[in-house]
């Protein structure tokens, strides 16, 4: 399975490390792209075990607002 997060403030480096860093740190997530300029986040993920709202609770414990 594969989605798109829409995410909110991040603006360098540091922001699309941590935001890749705590996706790919949840089981079932196999692959993080971060795309700075649009603010979308691509993952590929296994659906029995990594949801949504998790990938989106993970990206909010980091300080940015996840909307879509
Ligand atoms: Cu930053």
């Amino acid at each position: 399975m594969q989605l798109t997060l829409e995410v909110n403030g991040m603006t360098c480096g540091h922001c699309e490390k941590a935001v890749k860093g705590a996706l790919e740190e949840l089981e079932g997530v196999h692959g993080v792209e971060v795309h700075l300029d649009s603010g979308k986040v691509d993952v590929s993920y296994d659906e029995a075990f990594a949801t949504k709202a998790m990938m989106k609770e993970a990206v909010e414990a980091q300080g940015y607002d996840a909307v879509g």
